[in-house]
């Protein structure tokens, strides 16, 4: 399953990849970007996987196409959602924020699927989200990439520092 789902999501790439050359100033992308907003796994809680902690962004994606399923814990978040494994490498605090999004973003993070809450926030820098998270090396955490009003829905990036 997860094999077929690798091999269109490559084939559907090849296009936007070569405008992206062509284009020039290209940033990061995962494959949310044409993403028809499914879950990866149905037993999984998360949408994608973020492999390393570092990288400006670490993710650079689109709600576009996701579900409104879930609500934060501090604000409204009437938005499409996408949900990000995260699992650290390293036991330190951790700044994690959305700056340089197009929307309104509500950001917050759980340690395990919905086990325990760990941060949430709205707005920190106009109506960017950032938390700090003091995370533990190779615990799992779900970050979740959301919009404050139903409209609020769009490329986002996600930065963790
Ligand atoms: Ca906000």
């Amino acid at each position: 399953m997860a094999t077929l789902f690798s091999m269109s999501i490559s084939a559907h790439h090849r296009l936007p990849f070569l405008l992206c050359w062509l284009s020039s100033g290209c940033a990061p992308e995962d494959d949310t970007l044409d993403w028809d907003g499914q879950f990866e796994d149905s037993e999984a809680c998360f949408h994608r996987e973020i492999p390393e902690a570092t990288g400006e962004p670490a993710v650079a994606g689109t709600t576009s196409h996701a579900n409104p399923d879930e609500r934060s814990f501090c604000s409204p978040s009437k938005g499409p959602e996408l949900r990000y494994l995260w699992t650290p490498d390293e036991s330190r605090a951790y700044r994690i924020h959305t700056g340089g999004s197009e929307f309104d973003t509500v950001l917050y993070v759980y340690e395990g699927c919905h086990e325990r809450r760990i941060a949430c926030n709205d707005d920190h820098q106009n109506l960017q989200s950032q938390v700090i998270v003091e995370a533990t090396a190779f615990n799992q955490y779900i970050i979740v990439v959301d919009g404050y009003e139903t409209l609020d829905r769009g490329a986002f990036r996600l930065t963790i520092q």
